[in-house]
């Protein structure tokens, strides 16, 4: 799998895949292969990966038993699929670029199920009035072979910046051997708030008056999944929220000594160190969804284990919240303090000798286990 081994838990040793076929169709650790006449009654293969009616609103009553086993239900070949990947969710762009009368690459995938090839793929900036033709471009041998397309194409159409920034926003859609294309809308269906759908892919752009030398930006946006309550626009990634608090909101310019930091290490005030900034914490005790202790065992802490844990356990709303906290930075000294004393850390974790090994769960390495006892626990077969 991606020129690995197959791992276990994507079916090693064997794993079939029935190209173009919906992954439910595709069997990991295949024990036996066998010919009927009559349709696999496994429950996934019946009551999964089906696309109902829309008056079908429940699993169970007359009407879903009969659809659910009906044939004509079953997703078997991918539907026609068409997704923009560039504009990035959450990716920025100054206004100021467009003056220049530079263009802008819009990028993305297609595929379609069966084997079938992806014909023409558009992109429109009006909201479907005008589409714009993109360039295909297929993958090599051996994934395309003969006249079958086992996978994903990539399409790209450039654009003046001045256009882009106008546009209401960005859709793509495609068309397939038989000429037939993408929805505009979705369709409600019971599986999942809706199975197979395949209607336009939209990024949405939005202006921006973040910056701090007041250049506004345009801030691209893409869907997300139905019922999350995001009016139908992906919030900032955590990651992104993670970068941007670090790069916004510059620290103070004020500047402690590891001295002063040592003495803020209690609940009446608690000081901690996170990459090279100084925070006051005090406030956060009382509501920390973590617990006090989780802070205060870093109050006062001039080391590097505080922005390693911060970063592993918390997500970007933590790192907003703790920039709210923000005194300054650390001076020179300790600075150079937590790098050396992270870089000893690191060895003495390399170090064999500190292993235990009757603990299974070790938070710095992986432990093997033996497998002693097998039980069967469902006789379910895909
Ligand atoms: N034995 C077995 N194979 C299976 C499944 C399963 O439940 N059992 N799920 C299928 C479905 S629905 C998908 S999407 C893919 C998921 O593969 P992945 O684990 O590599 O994502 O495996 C397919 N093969
Ligand atoms: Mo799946």
């Amino acid at each position: 799998m991606n020129d690995e081994p197959l791992p276990p838990d994507h079916g090693a040793p064997v794993w079939v895949i029935v190209p173009g076929y919906v992954g439910g169709r595709c069997v990991k650790w295949l024990k036996k292969v066998w010919v009927s006449v009559k349709e696999n009654e496994s429950h996934y293969r019946i009551w999964d990966n089906r696309v109902l009616p829309s008056f079908i609103t429940e699993k169970d009553g007359e009407f879903a038993m009969t659809m659910f086993n009906h044939p004509s239900s079953a997703c078997n070949e991918q539907n026609l699929n068409s997704v923009i990947v560039r504009p990035s969710q959450g990716e920025k762009l100054p206004l100021l670029e467009a003056r220049k009368g530079k263009t802008y690459r819009i990028e993305g995938y297609a595929y379609d199920g069966g084997g079938h090839d992806v014909q023409r793929v558009e992109v429109s900036l009006d909201g479907g009035e005008t589409w714009l033709y993109c360039i295909r471009r297929f993958p090599d041998a051996p994934i395309r072979h003969g006249n079958k397309f086992w996978t994903w194409l990539y399409w790209h159409v450039d654009v003046k910046l001045a256009h882009l920034l106008r546009a209401k926003n960005i859709s793509i859609r495609c068309w397939n051997v038989f000429k037939n294309t993408e929805p505009e809308h979705p369709t409600w269906n019971t599986m999942a708030h809706g199975m197979t759908n395949n209607c336009w892919y939209k990024v949405k752009p939005e202006v921006i008056e973040e910056r701090e030398d007041g250049v506004p930006e345009i801030l691209f946006r893409h869907p997300c999944e139905p019922g999350t309550g995001d009016e139908g626009w992906m919030k900032p990634s955590n990651e992104q929220k993670i970068v941007d608090a670090k790069t916004s909101g510059d620290a103070p310019a004020k500047q402690f000594t590891r001295e002063v930091i040592e003495k803020h290490d209690n609940e009446k005030s608690c000081w901690i160190v996170a990459d090279g900034k100084v925070y006051d914490t005090t406030s956060v005790l009382e509501w920390h969804p973590g617990g006090a202790t989780a802070i205060l065992g870093h109050a006062g802490k001039v080391h590097q284990e505080t922005s390693d844990e911060f970063a592993s356990i918390h997500n970007g709303d933590a790192s907003q919240k703790l920039n709210e906290c923000i005194l300054g930075k650390v001076t020179e000294k300790p600075a150079t303090f937590i790098e050396k004393h992270a870089e000893a850390r690191a060895k003495e974790l390399a170090q064999p000798s500190q292993v235990n090994e009757d603990l299974v769960l070790q938070k710095h390495r992986w432990v093997p286990v033996r497998l002693r006892e097998r039980k069967e626990v469902s006789q379910e077969c895909f």
